[in-house]
């Protein structure tokens, strides 16, 4: 496959800062050239950098760097649009806030395909934040509600080509919702699966559900994987890590799956803040999980099964 690394040196998006330095820390873990021994052919792009920025404040005293954000949205949504044409982008964070630049251009994409996106969130929030209801201020918060077409972004962040259709997308590993998200996702039909869920009912048995709904509809299907979707034991280089994440194995588990289903056309890897990490442990770990989402396996599977019953 042809993958195309992009470089997103956004970090005003979270709470703390850091997250400027997760491209660089993904290329020095190999991730590279992990998938190049899978038989990938991979262009790295470098870092990109955003729009010029327009003055622009908001009502609501605690949001911040918004008109650096909105740059970085521009920027995204272009080179997300661009880059999804022939290729895979794989996009490296960068705070979570770049997901709102790039599924928007994937969005656009997907109707130029003639065909619906998908979104797999994995992540401890649901960043389903309105510029009206973050009390953090921190943009990361509010990727999804933008994405999704929920109201108050406009005259902020860019007007949409297309809205993401919240029944096309699944949320796996939330532990952390503030009560203004949890309020505007009980109007939607997006699929928030907890760690109860997964607890409960395992992971596979979440994923495989979604993946077949992907499939039935022949969907494009875009991975947001926020570090903090895994345990912070494993996982300790994020700002926001919050305790009772994804296992070593749970986490293997949901990309090896990805990987057999066939479907995924595009990821984020955002929140990496190596300025947090213990020795790049974290940076190696989202670089062995890519690897196996993108054909890593332990030993070879005899068939693909893509009833989805493996
Ligand atoms: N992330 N809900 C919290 C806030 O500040 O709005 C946390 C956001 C975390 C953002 O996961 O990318
Ligand atoms: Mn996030
Ligand atoms: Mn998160
Ligand atoms: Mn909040």
């Amino acid at each position: 496959m042809d993958v195309t690394l992009i470089g997103v040196p956004l970090q005003i998006g979270a709470g703390r800062l850091g997250c400027e330095m997760g491209p660089s820390a993904l290329r020095i873990a190999g991730l590279a050239p992990m998938l190049e021994e899978l038989g990938h052919r991979v262009t790295d792009l470098g870092n990109i950098a955003p729009a010029p920025f327009k003055a622009l404040t908001h009502p609501n005293p605690a949001v911040h760097h918004l008109p650096e954000t909105v740059a970085w949205i521009e920027a995204l949504s272009e080179v997300s649009y661009l880059e999804s044409a022939a290729a895979m982008p794989i996009f490296l964070g960068g705070d979570h806030a770049l997901s709102a630049g790039t599924v928007p251009g994937l969005a656009r994409r997907a109707v130029e395909q003639g065909r619906p996106l998908f979104v797999l969130w994995l992540d401890a929030h649901t960043d389903f934040h309105t510029l009206d209801s973050t009390e953090s201020g921190n943009l990361h918060g509010t990727p999804v509600a933008y994405f999704t077409g929920q109201p108050g972004f406009s005259g902020y962040f860019p007007d949409l080509a297309k809205a993401v259709d919240p029944a096309h997308m699944a949320m796996i590993g939330i532990r952390s919702v503030d009560p203004a998200e949890r309020a505007a996702l009980k109007r939607t039909e997006m699929t928030v699966h907890d760690m109860r869920m997964i607890d409960e009912h395992g992971v596979a048995v979440l994923l495989r559900s979604f993946i077949d709904k992907v499939r039935a509809a022949n969907g494009l299907l875009h991975v947001s994987f926020d570090v903090d979707f895994l345990d912070p034991m494993i996982a300790p280089a994020v700002g926001t890590t919050v305790p009772g994440g994804a296992t070593f194995r749970e986490a293997h588990l949901v990309m090896e799956m990805l990987h057999d289903s066939g479907l995924v056309t595009s990821l984020d890897l955002v929140e990496l803040n190596p300025f947090l990490d213990e020795r790049g442990r974290t940076a190696i770990l989202m670089a062995d999980l890519t690897a196996s989402l993108m054909g890593r396996q332990v030993m070879d599977r005899p068939t693909r099964d893509f009833a989805g019953s493996t």
